[in-house]
């Protein structure tokens, strides 16, 4: 197995043929065959995934960037090799702009606290929506406590749609920075970052996006969108938990303090001072996630093989038979009715709890998500505890869909 070939060759696209390369999907749950519509939460691995890791392990496994022996060198090249995937995946300009993060998460707390921590102080204003996960809320909420900058939040319609007068409105010359969600885990919604990140340049103001739910679906192509920091997570992407990666302008990264102190991220210490590493390493204190690298560049290629243009135009497909077929349920109520969506149905049935349907769901083998998906500034908008949520992938099929239906359907009858 050659982890650093150049390959990437898009194949005809074959539903069925992908949903095999996806073995737990042949698992049956409940005694029956799994239905797995949580992809939203973390996508299934395909075998090539799972291979890049026992691959690692078995035949390359060693520290990286240290060794002079051949073993830790194969493992470098193929870390590395990881990281210029990476850089093609998104298009930046530069390896320099990819830092492996543990995820969408530790990205925006990364941000949060090197930008923040130079360039925020009191009477600041930090610009998220009212659509963010907790992990786009918290960060900035941590960090305006340190420096007396203050939170403001463009409102989301009832739709569960950005108010875009409101963002333009709200965007004014004490916003340091904005931070905003690409697609939303709840609603689906794809944002307009686009025409938010144009608009903040305009009066010098740097965006962070939250590309975690957008890469499943998209390509995010950081300089077509002129972002400044770009974050997401590996398991989202069918690649392995524990890694992810943030994009910065170099520009950026070079001009901000490092964020975890150690091993790695230095170029020289004395107990008086110390200097620290060219970029990416200087934000990459300690032994990276080095399996989890090279086996996120096997996902990313995984995704590029197949297209983003296939598994949007399947999961469109997917998406609409769902919606259509959900809304002949009596009293079904969708949360998240976007004119731009991605494959996220987000929905409660009358009279019936979410946590009740998904419990149901589940011994029917169908694996669905309750709860406020951590967004709960957004559910005490809707005034509503949770909804049902079922995300759809590449892997996903009409069948599942069916199970899906039959099964609220079922859940429905039983509650009420
Ligand atoms: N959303 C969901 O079921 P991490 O956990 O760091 O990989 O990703 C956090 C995160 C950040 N932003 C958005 C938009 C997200 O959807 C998530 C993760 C999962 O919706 C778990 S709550």
């Amino acid at each position: 197995m050659d982890l650093t070939a150049e390959k990437i060759t898009t194949r005809p696209f074959d539903a069925e043929a992908i949903r095999k390369e996806f073995p737990i999907l042949q698992r049956e749950m409940n005694g029956k065959p799994l239905v797995f519509l949580d992809s939203a939460a973390s996508s299934q691995k395909p075998r090539a995934v799972i291979e890049a890791l026992d691959h690692y392990y078995e035949h390359l496994n060693a520290n990286v960037h240290r060794g002079v022996y051949q073993l830790s060198q194969e493992a470098t090249n193929a870390h590395e090799h990881g990281r210029e995937v990476a850089r093609r995946f998104i298009n930046a300009a530069s390896t320099k702009e990819i830092l492996f993060t543990r995820g969408t998460t530790e990205g925006i707390n990364l941000v949060a606290q090197c930008y923040g921590r130079k360039y925020l102080s009191a009477g600041d204003e930090i610009l998220i929506s009212a659509m963010e996960h907790h992990s786009n809320i918290v960060p900035w909420q941590m960090v305006a406590e340190q420096t007396g900058a203050k939170l403001t939040v463009i409102p989301v319609t009832e739709k569960g749609e950005l108010d875009m007068e409101a963002f333009h409105q709200l965007l004014n010359k004490r916003t340091k920075i904005v931070s905003i969600v690409h697609v939303s885990n709840t609603l689906g919604t794809i944002n307009p970052v686009k025409e938010i990140i144009d608009a903040a340049h305009a009066i010098d103001v740097p965006v962070l996006v939250d590309g975690a739910q957008a890469t499943p679906h998209m390509r995010a192509d950081v300089q077509a969108l002129d972002a400044d920091f770009y974050v997401f997570s590996g398991h989202k992407i069918f690649g392995p938990t524990g890694i992810g990666l943030l994009y910065g302008k170099e520009a950026w990264l070079e001009a901000m303090p490092p964020y975890h102190g150690g091993g790695e991220m230095i170029k020289t210490v004395t107990f008086e001072k110390t200097t620290y590493n060219e970029l990416p390493f200087k934000y990459e204190a300690g032994t990276p996630d080095i399996s989890g690298s090279i086996a996120m560049g096997v996902a990313m290629d995984y995704i590029d093989a197949i297209g983003y243009e296939a598994i949007q135009r399947h999961e469109q497909d997917l998406l609409d038979y769902a919606t259509g077929q959900l809304n002949n349920i009596q009293g079904i109520r969708f949360i998240g009715e976007a004119e731009q969506k991605a494959s996220v149905i987000s929905f409660l049935i009358d009279g019936t709890h979410p946590y009740d349907v998904g419990t149901l769901l589940d011994k029917l083998g169908i694996a669905v998500r309750t709860g406020h998906h951590c967004t709960q500034p957004l559910m005490d908008q809707y005034g509503i505890p949770g909804t049902v949520r079922a995300s759809f992938a590449v892997y996903n099929n009409r069948e599942d869909v069916d199970r899906l239906v039959a099964g609220v359907e079922r859940a429905a009858r039983m509650l009420r």
